[in-house]
């Protein structure tokens, strides 16, 4: 708790200081800094008055990222953008290890549980804004809103279903680029998760001789984590005049225990991706994805891991590998800013799960950002 005020306190101090500093030196080269960013706002040195919002000129920053990428790029100074992403991933089908495992082999007899999920339904409403005080930082805030709907068997064969949603985790970050010539640039990403999600969200559930019971939730039925997190990562991005790309690696690494006694594993998410702008308005992409997830450490005293495998702070571990393709329109009309719609769909062609655990089989997420 202390040490996450601290930090937001810290990364507030940075902006500020970001801010006075911009003012103070920035007279000299703003304008060249200014060509080299990712949002063209305004015409620099006539090697821009050819066409307005075209690719061609200076074609390296205005190459986008795929749309489900975050923190990827920056803003010049002064620059403000807002963002909405919908995203919706499903799974279906038990696994462990990198095998399938049928339900028969999870509920007793076969197997030792009382109940099994066979499915599940992740979908996330994402607000953004990002602001750069500075041509050197960019500063962003996300806040999710998630709704979550796991299916199960009983060991009767009766199906029955969970729901939970609510506000997320809220995540504020900055971005502090170290390098650029042009061509190839990078940056520092530094994220702090604050636990405004909920963690006790519950929903009618078996009890074994009483019926459905108003419970609470296993962990993946749970929005947010319950601890602060910090997101440290590193992106860098690339371009020549036909092609963009650019590589992201974060990491999530969570402190103490929420307040029901437990805290969700460490994550580490790389992504690496290729972007081609095949017209003017039009980039499509393709992107690898590969995360890794641990277990649960400590456990919540509300839940019996040995009803149902989702309670088990044992069963939580994994690591995926996602292949994503997308595309994304700059739209025509300049009206407030600039305004970018993009989609990016795929799935997993691997995945390797400390189950029985539910695999992930697509996932989609949409979005549009306005930049001013
Ligand atoms: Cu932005």
């Amino acid at each position: 708790m202390r040490t996450g005020c601290i930090i937001a306190f810290a990364l507030a101090f940075i902006a500020f200081a970001a801010n006075e500093a911009a003012a103070d030196d920035m007279g000299g080269n703003a304008a060249d800094e200014a060509s080299h960013q990712h949002h063209e706002d305004q015409p620099q040195e006539g090697d821009s008055t050819d066409t307005a919002g075209g690719h061609s000129g200076h074609a390296h920053h205005e190459i986008s990222e795929p749309i489900g990428v975050m923190g990827a790029h920056m803003h010049p100074k002064g620059g403000f953008m807002c963002s909405y992403r919908y995203s919706r991933m499903r799974m279906d089908g038990n696994r462990d290890g990198t095998s399938k495992v049928s339900i028969d082999e999870i509920l007793m007899p076969g197997g030792s549980y009382m109940v099994s999920p066979t499915d599940m339904d992740m979908q996330m409403h994402m607000f953004g804004a990002m602001y750069a005080p500075a041509d050197w930082v960019t500063l962003t805030a996300m806040i999710p809103y998630v709704e979550l709907s796991m299916d199960h068997r009983m060991l009767n064969q009766n199906r029955f279903e969970t729901n939970s949603k609510g506000v997320g985790d809220l995540r504020l970050s900055g971005l502090f680029r170290f390098f650029d010539s042009g061509r190839h640039s990078a940056h520092l990403n530094f994220g702090l998760s604050f636990p405004t999600g909920g963690i006790g969200h519950k929903d009618q559930v078996p009890v074994p001789m009483e019926g459905f019971r108003n419970k609470r939730l296993p962990y993946p039925m749970q929005i947010g984590s319950g601890t602060w997190d910090i997101l440290p990562g590193v992106t860098y991005i690339g371009s020549n005049d036909w092609l963009g790309w650019g590589a992201q690696v974060i990491g999530t690494v969570r402190f103490g225990e929420n307040r029901h006694d437990y805290r969700l594993g460490h994550r580490a998410d790389a992504t690496t991706w290729i972007t081609l702008p095949v017209l003017d308005w039009l980039d499509l992409s393709a992107r690898f994805v590969y995360a890794y997830w641990g277990n649960i450490e400590g456990a919540d005293d509300a839940l019996n891991p040995n009803a149902v495998p989702t309670a088990d702070p044992n069963l939580r571990k994994g690591q995926r590998i996602d292949l994503l393709a997308g595309l994304s329109v700059t739209l025509p009309w300049d009206r407030f800013g600039e305004h970018r719609f993009g989609v990016e769909a795929g799935g997993p062609p691997w995945q390797k799960l400390d189950g029985p655990q539910l695999g992930s089989k697509w996932r989609v997420v949409t979005g549009w950002q306005l930049t001013f």
